[in-house]
């Protein structure tokens, strides 16, 4: 199975937001996926996490040296309803992309759960046969768990769905409480912990959160996004954040 890890860390560069958010968290620089792919390249990161359509158009893999990671499911935030992303790639056709990992997105606690746990099951047997590791994507979110979200003990039910589930890593939200986030890192068991960046803030404030969540027994890297490409210069911020991931 592929490694998405140096010396048992990884630091992953996130760039699906524009299904997610619509460009809204993009300027001049960010919008142009070849900018984003560049970053990506420097050395800094083990993985990118693309959709299928920007792989398809901006993705070689004989060139970009950075493992791709494809998304196969995805949403858009212009809806209210209860959340739900559907699959919109399989595990064959990333694989056929290059992908040396694959993602898929659960919103734990959405009245939809249901439906995203049977897609994920199917996927995992898929990425088996493959041996390609699955990032479950693991989000509290929805009504059932409506201002709840970062608590102990939703977060370490996320962590352990994933875990029960039979994925090789989860991403899931830091709640900055390191003691109780201990425990959500042991809830997922033998599964990798990777936490994802989230909205822009100083650069010193993310890195501060980075080293702090970087020092919790097991914690196995980030996947981040906004906070290196919104950076006034992303590879600075990468290459500061690589520090903190690797030391
Ligand atoms: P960031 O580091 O920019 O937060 O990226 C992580 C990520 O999970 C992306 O993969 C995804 O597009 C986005 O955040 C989801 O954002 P939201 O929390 O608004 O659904």
């Amino acid at each position: 199975m592929e490694d998405l890890t140096k010396n048992g860390k990884a630091l992953i560069l996130a760039y699906d937001h524009g299904l997610e958010h619509g460009t809204v968290d993009f300027n001049d620089d960010s919008v142009d996926p070849e900018k984003i792919l560049k970053i990506a390249d420097c050395g800094f990161f083990t993985g990118v996490i693309l959709q299928k359509g920007i792989v398809e158009k901006y993705y070689q893999k004989d060139n970009h040296k950075v493992s791709l990671i494809v998304k196969l499911n995805g949403k858009t935030n212009l809806l209210e309803d209860e959340p739900y992303s559907p699959q919109i790639c399989s595990v064959s056709e990333a694989v056929s992309l290059g992908a040396k990992a694959v993602a898929y997105t659960v919103y734990i606690g959405s009245s939809f759960e249901a439906k995203m746990t049977s897609e994920l099951a199917k996927i995992e047997e898929d990425c088996r046969e493959h041996s390609l590791p699955l990032i479950g994507f693991m989000y509290p979110r929805g009504k059932a768990v409506s201002g709840k979200e970062n608590t102990k003990e939703i977060l370490a039910y996320a962590a352990r769905i994933g875990l029960e589930l039979g994925v090789e890593y989860i991403k899931i939200p830091y709640n900055h409480d390191p003691e109780s986030f201990s425990w959500v890192v042991k809830s997922a068991g033998r599964v990798g912990v990777f936490v994802l960046g989230g909205a822009k803030v100083e650069e010193e404030v993310f890195l501060k959160t980075a080293k702090e969540i970087m020092e919790i027994d097991g914690v196995a890297g980030m996947v981040v996004g906004r906070n290196i490409w919104q950076s006034k210069n992303p590879l600075v911020t990468a290459e500061k954040l690589s520090k903190i991931i690797f030391k």
